[in-house]
């Protein structure tokens, strides 16, 4: 496997599920200028013509992107980690997060990237602080989003990451599940290996 990746981006939600699961992959960093070229010297948009990332290159020359169908591919390679939900109740519960971050925090943070007027970026804002509010809700008294760590608290790391760069307001409880999620060795690890700080 070769995972595509951009430091910081949402590719860092696979990269870390990688690390968890102890997986076997390659890495390949794609810097976006004016072209998108890979580390390794590839166009990037013969891998994934939509030029995003993450998109993951299977052993087979297949290519899968759409980072929370990633997220759960990963975490099929190795069920012993245990890192998605895939059978009972809580699977619709564990489907129902992953879709929320993917649509109301990953695409509701998406303004803020581009050289959006100020008011537009505003009100992306206002909108995260309230989208932010029900993740809080989400989480509860938990320690992890569904009781035990899975690839939705993965994805969600990263989705904070950028509030907390962008300066979205965040609850002291998220920030302590923030620092939860960055703390665990894999997360670590995973953060070193993107040159990103890891504290
Ligand atoms: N639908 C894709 C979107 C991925 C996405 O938004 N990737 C961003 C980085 S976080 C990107 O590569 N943006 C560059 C672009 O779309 O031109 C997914 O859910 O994985």
């Amino acid at each position: 496997m070769n995972l595509y990746y951009v430091p910081g981006a949402c590719s860092l939600g696979p990269h870390i599920i990688i690390r968890e699961a102890g997986l076997d992959a390659k890495l390949d960093k794609v810097t976006f200028g004016a072209q998108r070229t890979t580390e390794s010297g590839k166009d990037f948009y013969t891998i994934n013509p939509q030029g995003a990332v993450p998109a993951l290159e299977l052993d087979n020359g297949e290519v899968l992107t759409e980072a929370q169908v990633l997220l759960q591919y990963l975490a099929a390679q190795n069920p012993s980690a245990n890192l998605a939900i895939t059978e009972g109740p809580q699977r619709w519960r564990f489907l129902e997060t992953l879709n929320f971050i993917a649509t109301e925090l990953h695409k509701g943070t998406g303004p803020l990237f581009k050289p959006n007027p100020d008011e537009v970026k505003e009100a992306a804002k206002a909108n995260l602080v309230n989208r932010y509010k029900l993740l809080e809700q989400k989480l509860g008294d938990k320690d992890y989003l569904l009781g035990q760590f899975t690839v939705a608290d993965a994805y969600a790391y990263v989705v904070l990451n950028w509030a907390r760069l962008f300066g979205v307001p965040l609850s002291a409880k998220l920030n302590t599940y923030f620092e939860r999620i960055r703390a665990r060795p894999a997360v670590q690890q995973t953060l070193k290996e993107e040159g990103l700080p890891t504290s």
